[in-house]
């Protein structure tokens, strides 16, 4: 049945490309596939950080430190033809935009007209203090950028403000500013508001709790339609081993309230350095900066797409401590059985909560079985998950295991006991990413840990879990009335 809808799909492919209805591009279970390096020609060994595309993205600014006019970090332009296009060699900006002093952060207007930077211009009589916020304005898409001018009082201060991300309509700035009294710690999302897109800023606060910790929470970027808002984050403080990530919050209006914001997956946020994310047009990919393996030196430009679930689970909307939770539409949900204490100290099972939310199995023996999933109409799926050892030690006894099932069928997604692959004591989240085979109509998802916690203390936590695949279009009901037609025909 499956392979005959298959056939189905392909010979209807132009149908569904028109048919096919575009659901909102970043509501939860859009996931984040892992990305690429955007090439030579755009990065190099010196530091390419903080891009801003155009609105019809054909045009990049990003902040570099490469050898231009001006020693330290200036903004550099490039230029392609058509999405998808080659980006030319980069050109510096350029005086009055470039100067002796850091220019950082470009963020574009919609109508291309008006630049945001951060910049450090001690010498300018019009500085706040520390990193402002500044913008120049041109003519024409074609004219030279004017003399910069600072964005005022309501929105820098006399601490380090940077970081701008000028909404679509021009009317909100969301922006960061550091260990200012009213933050949270570190630097903190801040954002501004006007009336109008090139009046005079009005108000300004810090963005809240939703988005600010006491770690590093700053290069806020909202999508083209106002619904997502990614930034980069370390919630946890680690100074001296900072592990910055992306972070993305969702909202269902314009005037709704966001929702508790998650951490990228393992796909994409690595123990490396990930921030400086920017929306393309669609919202359906990113660039962003890092200095994973693959960069051509110091940190780099990357792209990710997102791409739509079948049914997921961040662990977000389980209460704290849950271990069982029913969930609706394609989110999953999930039913954990305790199989026994295994002695040790604080022994756990179920939601657990910092700054984010996991499943964590600790000092337990415990199975946790998801809703079972209906893949009937989708052909080349795939199932992702992130899973991380937090172990303090690996012992004889220890294991953990993730399994997909689908009947007497089984795929096995991980199934360790020995640490190989997942390093233990605060390991890095790791991904797992496997195809299902096109003749399962569904597929359950568990995960299996046990310790020997008589020795130490053994965890073990999953996250960002999701089932992908390509769905098998319904057939219009213009082609099956042809059908019925040929068929009324044929048997006269
Ligand atoms: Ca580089
Ligand atoms: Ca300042
Ligand atoms: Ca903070
Ligand atoms: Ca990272």
């Amino acid at each position: 049945m499956k392979l005959l809808a298959r056939s189905v799909f392909f010979f209807l492919l132009c149908s569904a490309a028109c048919a096919t209805t575009v659901d909102d591009p970043l509501r939860p279970g859009w996931f984040f596939q892992p990305p690429a390096n955007l090439g030579p020609m755009i990065n190099s060994v010196y530091k390419e950080t903080e891009p801003t595309l155009s609105a019809d993205g054909l045009t990049l600014i990003f902040a570099s430190d490469r050898l231009g006019v001006f020693p330290g970090r200036d903004l550099w332009q490039s230029t392609r033809t058509s999405i998808g296009g080659a980006w030319t060699l980069p050109a510096p900006l350029g005086s009055p935009v470039n100067t002796t002093a850091n220019e950082s952060a470009p963020s574009l207007s919609a109508n291309g007209l008006t630049l945001y930077f951060s910049s450090h211009r001690s010498d300018d009589p019009n500085t706040h203090g520390a990193n402002d916020v500044w913008k120049t304005t041109r003519t024409s898409a074609t004219a030279d950028w004017g003399v910069p001018t600072n964005l005022g009082s309501v929105v820098n201060s006399s601490y380090d403000d940077g970081d701008p991300d000028i909404s679509p309509d021009g009317r909100t700035l969301h922006y960061g500013r550091f260990r200012s009294p009213e933050g949270a710690g570190n630097w903190d999302v801040w954002l501004a508001t006007r009336a109008t897109d090139n009046g005079p800023w009005q108000t300004s606060q810090n963005a809240g709790s939703v988005f600010n910790t006491p770690g590093y929470d700053s290069k806020p970027s909202l999508s083209r339609d106002g619904l997502a808002l990614m930034y980069t984050s370390d919630p946890e403080a680690v100074s001296s081993d900072r592990q910055l990530d992306l972070w993305l919050s969702t909202r269902a209006s314009h005037a709704g309230a966001w929702a508790a914001p998650f951490r990228l997956s393992a796909a994409v946020n690595t123990r490396d350095t990930e921030q400086d994310s920017v929306f393309l047009p669609t919202d359906r990919s990113i660039y962003f900066r890092s200095d994973r393996p693959g960069s051509y030196g110091d940190h780099d430009l990357w792209m990710s797409t997102a791409i739509p679930s079948i049914a997921y689970s961040r662990l977000r909307d389980p209460g704290i401590g849950a271990r069982d939770y029913t969930a609706a539409g394609d989110e999953l949900g999930f039913t954990t059985t305790v199989l026994g204490s295994t002695g040790g100290a604080e022994p756990f099972v179920g939601v657990a909560e910092q700054y984010e939310r996991w499943l964590s199995m600790r000092s337990t023996h415990a199975r946790t079985v998801f809703d079972t999933v209906d893949l009937i109409n989708f052909v080349d799926a795939e199932f992702t998950i992130d899973v991380r050892n937090s172990s303090t030690s690996w012992e004889a006894e220890d294991f953990v295991s993730v399994t997909l099932s689908n009947g007497p069928q089984n795929i096995s997604v991980l199934g360790l006991d020995t640490p190989d692959g997942l390093e233990a004591a605060e390991g890095p989240w790791r991904n797992y990413r496997v195809s299902i085979p096109d003749d399962w109509a569904q597929a359950t998802l568990t995960v299996i840990s046990s310790s020997n916690s008589t020795r130490g203390a053994e965890q073990f936590d999953f996250d960002n879990i999701a089932f992908f695949g390509t769905p098998i279009p319904e057939p219009s009901s213009l082609i099956l009335f042809a059908l019925s037609a040929l068929l009324l025909f044929r048997r006269r």
